[in-house]
């Protein structure tokens, strides 16, 4: 994109889609396994971290800048939802499967591509979840 895409908010204005559509690939890290934990999460909703942790089974702790690097191998703001450095347990937002396309970051915070949910959902093996615990 000629346009920053590193926010949800922006990747949406460049796609010309709605912030819903867009796939924020967050990281997240068991308190209790230290072990990383990939959320794949509508634009429109924010985390529930008590309703989450109790779908894991253990709480989560939001891992800082260096953290998300060093896991994913890519930067925040243009971490895709798979193709990671570490292969990871993954989980998906249920809300996302209400659009026929969703755009997630493609590696850069200037690259987007789209995909179908249940195509994104098969390429990154995620479990589909309620992330806002409604
Ligand atoms: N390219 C866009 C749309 S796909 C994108 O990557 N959005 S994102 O939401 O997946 O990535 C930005 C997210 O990184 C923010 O929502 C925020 O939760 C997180 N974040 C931002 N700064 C930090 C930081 N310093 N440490 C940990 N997480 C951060």
């Amino acid at each position: 994109m000629p346009e920053s895409t590193r926010t949800a908010e922006e990747a949406a204005l460049a796609c010309g889609c709605i912030v819903a559509q867009i796939v924020k690939s967050l990281l997240f890290r068991g308190a209790t396994s230290g072990k990383p934990v990939l959320l794949l999460v509508s634009g429109k909703n924010r985390v529930n971290e008590k309703a989450v942790a109790a779908d894991l089974g253990e709480a989560l702790t939001r891992p800082d800048a260096a953290f998300v690097r060093e896991i994913t191998g890519f930067a925040i703001g243009g971490v895709p939802p798979f193709a990671h450095a570490t292969p990871m347990a993954t989980y998906m937002d249920r809300d996302l499967l209400a659009y026929d396309r969703v755009f997630a970051a493609a590696g850069t915070p200037r690259t987007i591509f789209s995909a179908a949910p249940a195509a994104l959902q098969t390429a990154t093996g995620a479990t589909l979840i309620d992330v806002t615990g409604k």
